[in-house]
Formats: C-alpha cells, sequence, structure tokens
C-alpha cells in the first residue's frame, strides 16, 4: 500500500469511529471512501454491525459495496440518512469543500443533505486556504444547451473544460456533463458564487458544499487529525 493510500486507510478508519449499529450509512465515492467499504465489510465479517444498511452516492460505490456484502437501501428507502461520510477535493479552513472529481457530486450532495452527519474523510494534500486553488470547481449541467453554460461560466470569472474521457463527454450517472472550472487565485467568496450559479437554468449542480461537513477527518503523516465546525 503506498503512503498515500495508507493515509487514506487511516483516515477512513478514523472516520468508522461514527459508525454505530442500526446506522443508516450514506456511503460516499472515491479511493479514500473506499477504504471505509473495507474497514465497514471487515467489521461485519469479525461479527460487527449486522444492523447497518448504506445508501450509495454512485453506481460505483454501489458495486463496489454489493461485492462486499454490504447490505443496501435507496435514499427513497432510507430517506432520514443518520451518517453520511464521503470523501472530497479540497477542505478550507472553514470546513467548506470543494467535491465532485468523482463525477458523483449531485447524489453526494443529495445525500449529504439528508444526512444528520457529514464526516468528510481526506488526506492532508486535501487541506487549502481558498476553495480553487488547487482543485477545479466541478459544475454539473443537463446535457440539453450545455454548450451555452461556457459564456455563463466565464462571466463569473471561471475558465470551465468540458471533462472529457476517452475524447467523449463524461455522462454522470444522472446523465449530466461536467464543466471543471478553475478560477485564478480561487474562489473569494464560495456562498456567492454557490448562489449565482444555482440560479441559473441548466446548472444542475456544484462541487461547493458549504456549512454540510460536521466533521473533517485528517490524515497526514504526523497523525490523523478531526476538525469540526
Ligand atoms: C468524492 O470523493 C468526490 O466528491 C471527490 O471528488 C472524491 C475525492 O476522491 P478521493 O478520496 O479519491 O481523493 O466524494
Amino acid at each position: 500500500m503506498t503512503d498515500t493510500e495508507a493515509l487514506k486507510r487511516r483516515a477512513a478508519e478514523r472516520a468508522a469511529e461514527w459508525i454505530r449499529d442500526g446506522m443508516t450509512v450514506g456511503l460516499g465515492t472515491g479511493s479514500t471512501v473506499r477504504h471505509l467499504l473495507d474497514v465497514i465489510a471487515e467489521r461485519r465479517a469479525a461479527g460487527e454491525w449486522a444492523g447497518i444498511v448504506g445508501v450509495p452516492t454512485s453506481e460505483d460505490t454501489t458495486a463496489r459495496a454489493r461485492r462486499l456484502g454490504i447490505p443496501l437501501a435507496t435514499l427513497d428507502e432510507r430517506p432520514r440518512v443518520d451518517l453520511t461520510i464521503d470523501g472530497a477535493d479540497e477542505v478550507d479552513p472553514q470546513l467548506r469543500l470543494i467535491k465532485g472529481l468523482g463525477a458523483a457530486l449531485l447524489r453526494e450532495k443529495i445525500v449529504a443533505a439528508a444526512s444528520a452527519e457529514l464526516v468528510i474523510v481526506a488526506d492532508d494534500t486535501k487541506v487549502v486556504q481558498r476553495l480553487g486553488t488547487r482543485a477545479p470547481l466541478p459544475v454539473e449541467v443537463d446535457p440539453f444547451g450545455a454548450a451555452i453554460q461556457v459564456d455563463f461560466l466565464r462571466g463569473l470569472g471561471a475558465e470551465p473544460v468540458l471533462r472529457e474521457r476517452d475524447g467523449a463527454p463524461v455522462v454522470t450517472d444522472g446523465g449530466g456533463r461536467i464543466y471543471d472550472c478553475r478560477f485564478a487565485g480561487g474562489i473569494a467568496d464560495p456562498e456567492a458564487l454557490e448562489r449565482a450559479l444555482l440560479m441559473r437554468p441548466g446548472i444542475l449542480e456544484c462541487g461547493l458544499f458549504l456549512g454540510m461537513a460536521t466533521a473533517v477527518v485528517i490524515a497526514g503523516a504526523d497523525g490523523v487529525s478531526v476538525r469540526t465546525r
């Protein structure tokens, strides 16, 4: 296991301490959460957490959790989620997040908003002073008229790049497209930017998760720290 993977595993193990048997647990997306799925499967194999049910935030997480034998439900079946554990691309000092490089931001945000607690797991490379200084901001748009969003995003100071894989646009689990938006100097006012984005017809969601995380578990070479709001 590489050093970074070892850090992600330690963050996942620490986040798993929030889990109690009988909980409905939102299962995030990304490589750090994959370690969480392993931890849950290991603890269940040891006879614990027989009563937990996972609510996945992506088809990728659904498939992985199924392979590990973790019981699953849809958000419609379990509309009140006790705890969601998810990854992030950036975390600022106010525990505001950028998420979405895993292309699951819409379902992640829906599940996070339905959760009593949201615990974020990350390695220390995700910690920034200002959002947008390291990771682009993913913005998910409806495929209908997706191209017209480019000028709108530029008008907000972004440089949008359509996310592609093998020469074709990435299509999210919900059928959306993603523009990865870079902001010179980072994002000065994340709350104002989120409002402007979500007022725009055709923009489905953005990767700003503001005021949503109840705790952030950061794993670094000098250990694991927990930050709470
Ligand atoms: C997911 O986790 C995404 O929102 C975010 O982009 C990703 C981070 O992935 P990783 O843990 O692999 O760095 O929740």
